[in-house]
């Protein structure tokens, strides 16, 4: 899997590379990520990438031509090395807060493929004109303002590269097994570690008891508990999804009504 990330700050992507389990599955050569500079596609003394919008308002908007000679440069960079050929070439996806919100299924999707050209903005906006040509894709991170596309870039490739076979040790694996009936896209249930007293607050019992059924069905009971308060709206999704058995419906009804 190759990203390939369009960025004025080709820097931010030490993030991902450096640290963690992205790090070391990048180490690993699971992964690799590549940062082009659009002032490196430009042909004057100031390197410009930007300039004032046509119509008039405020800041700046990035110019089409060094972010489409940029790609037409990682286009060939990616076929050379043989990880697109020229009927399989990979999306160029545009981080925009106007794209599709990114989800859990979504990056699951990514995680099949080869990877993707993806465009970072920044300033006001980037000419249409470049988008209408190049862009097959938006991707949004949800309803908030951010400065640029660099951090959602690096949060989307997060969440497809920790789901790469082998990138994860067994016991996270084993957590993301769809047939594993703790992940019905619940809330996970809290965790605790040694002492067992901290602070004069104890660690739940069942937890100390050694009865894995018991730890099991408790764990379960928070985790419907937590997100029956918290995020109601996975309750259902779960449900619609059949994620959920006749015990945690009861256990459901239980909550319901002890309100
Ligand atoms: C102040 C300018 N905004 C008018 C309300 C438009 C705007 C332009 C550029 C807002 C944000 C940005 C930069 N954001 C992204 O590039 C971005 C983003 C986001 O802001 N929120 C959630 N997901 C994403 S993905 C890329």
């Amino acid at each position: 899997m190759r990203f390939d990330l369009i960025t004025l700050f080709p820097d931010m992507c030490a993030a991902l590379r450096e640290h963690g389990v992205s790090g070391r599955a990048h180490q690993r050569g699971l992964w690799t990520l590549h940062a082009w500079n659009p002032r490196d596609f430009t042909h004057d003394a100031h390197r410009t990438v930007d300039d004032r919008p046509f119509g008039g308002g405020p800041g700046m908007v990035m110019m089409a031509e060094p972010l489409a000679l940029a790609v037409q440069a990682i286009r060939a960079d990616r076929l050379q090395a043989g990880v697109d050929s020229p009927d399989q070439v990979a999306p160029v996806v545009l981080l925009s807060p106007a794209g599709q919100v990114h989800h859990q299924a979504q990056a699951r999707g990514w995680a099949g493929g080869t990877g993707a050209i993806l465009v970072c903005g920044r300033y006001e906006g980037i000419d249409q004109r470049f988008i209408d040509h190049y862009v097959d894709q938006q991707v949004s991170l949800g309803d908030f303002v951010l400065s640029g596309g660099e951090l959602a870039a690096l949060v989307l490739i997060d969440s497809v590269v920790r789901l790469l076979p082998g990138v994860l040790h067994d016991a996270e694996s084993a957590e993301q097994d769809s047939f594993n009936p703790a992940l019905t896209g619940l809330l996970d249930s809290p965790h605790y570690t040694r002492p067992e007293v901290w602070r004069d607050q104890v660690v739940p019992e069942t937890l100390l008891s050694g009865h894995h059924a018991r730890i099991q069905a408790w764990r379960r009971q928070q985790s419907l508990h937590l997100t029956q308060a918290e995020r109601p709206d996975l309750v259902e999704q779960a449900r619609a999804a059949g994620g959920l058995s006749r015990q945690d419906e009861a256990c459901l009804d239980a909550l319901d009504k002890a309100r």
